[in-house]
């Protein structure tokens, strides 16, 4: 790793480089200086971020609009440049890399802790969307196309079925009918788009718990990291992703499918939090769909999962065999969860409506 990491504008002579860090797309490292400074060395992935400089146009676009308007440091990602100046390092075999100051004395919540917790991440994507709501949406780059474009999602899935190239279908019959049979629910939001009933903001869309940074002492939000899929989007897509994460009382591949649960407390201190940290800037239909982002993320992310698990595991990153279907049985679980809750949910949400 010498050859990359000595090409970026580091305080001190590297000690350590360890792999840290659970993304399932690009690979993340701990980089520690003499002096000591700690740094985020990260490589992207190439194959499903086919637009590098795109991606890191949105990061440095995004980063500096923050950074502009926060108070402190840890208000926003910092990047590190290059020796040469630059954002990012492009070599000449095509591999992205780029350094981010580290986030100090800063921690990042893997499960719910508390509901404070979980209130602290809403209050963090919350405002978000309100510092970002009046960057201009239209200079940033669709980076993914169809990111959170359900319908599409299930079309690959009806594919990996038709084509079964693992041979797994068979073992994953109840799983994929319980899936199919929410197809009908997963153009929903779209549909609102289209219509103009809902906005078209700057997202997050990859509004995961994990992707919070809390002070370590206070647990105060300080910022959200992870901005590679930062895109114009629905607030509904940011708000399901962090209840998804965060409202689910197991891990995101728990195999234990009795302990998955959509926690009604955690689901109301993320709604809490968001909701006060978006401030005034939602609609009243914005605030209404709110839950049905978080049964469509839901469902879309396990939809993901159990195609990829079909197409024999080559998009998310796997740590043990299996582990795409377990994802998938999780969301499932969760999604099913979230049906039987529904009357509390629309209650929750009718509780923080202004
Ligand atoms: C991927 O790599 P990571 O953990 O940031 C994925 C998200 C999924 C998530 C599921 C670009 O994010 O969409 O929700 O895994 N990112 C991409 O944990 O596909
Ligand atoms: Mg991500």
């Amino acid at each position: 790793m010498r050859h990359i990491y000595s090409q970026f504008r580091l305080d001190g002579r590297v000690i350590s480089c360890t792999p840290t860090g659970g993304g399932h797309i690009n690979r993340t490292y701990l980089l520690v200086t003499a002096r000591p400074h700690l740094y985020i060395l990260q490589w992207l992935n190439g194959q499903v971020f086919t637009n590098l400089t795109g991606v890191m146009h949105n990061v440095v676009a995004v980063t500096e609009y923050l950074h502009a308007r926060g108070s402190d440091d840890r208000s926003a990602l910092t990047l590190v440049p290059t020796h040469a100046g630059k954002p990012y390092l492009l070599t000449p075999e095509g591999d992205c890399w780029r350094v981010y100051e580290y986030i100090l004395d800063s921690v990042c919540l893997d499960v719910a802790e508390s509901a404070e917790a979980l209130r602290q991440c809403g209050v963090a994507f919350g405002m978000f969307q309100r510092q970002l709501a009046d960057f201009p949406a239209d200079t940033l780059v669709e980076t993914i196309p169809r990111f959170h474009d359900t319908p599409n999602r299930f079309r690959d899935f009806r594919d990996a079925i038709a084509r079964d190239c693992a041979g797994r279908l068979a073992s994953v019959r109840d799983e994929v009918n319980r899936f199919l049979a929410h197809e009908g629910e997963a153009g929903m939001l779209l549909t609102l788009l289209e219509s103009g009933e809902l906005p078209l903001r700057v997202t997050h869309n990859d509004a995961k718990l994990t992707n919070v940074m809390l002070d370590e002492a206070t647990h105060a939000p300080l910022c959200v990291i992870d901005l590679d899929t930062v895109m114009p989007g629905l607030v509904a897509y940011d708000f399901g992703e962090a209840i998804r994460s965060g409202a689910c009382t197991a891990a995101e591949d728990e195999t234990d499918l009795t302990r998955v649960q959509c926690s009604l407390t955690l689901y109301e201190a993320l709604t809490e939090g968001f909701l006060s940290g978006c401030g005034d800037r939602l609609s009243r239909k914005e605030i209404e769909t709110l839950p049905l982002g978080a049964k469509l993320m839901t469902l879309e992310n396990g939809v993901r999962f159990l195609t990829d698990y079909l197409n024999g595991d080559t998009y998310f990153a796997i740590h043990r065999p299996d582990q795409n279907l377990d994802r998938a049985r999780v969301q499932l679980t969760l999604l099913e969860d979230m049906e039987r809750k529904w009357a509390d949910i629309q209650a929750i949400i009718g509780r923080y409506m202004p």
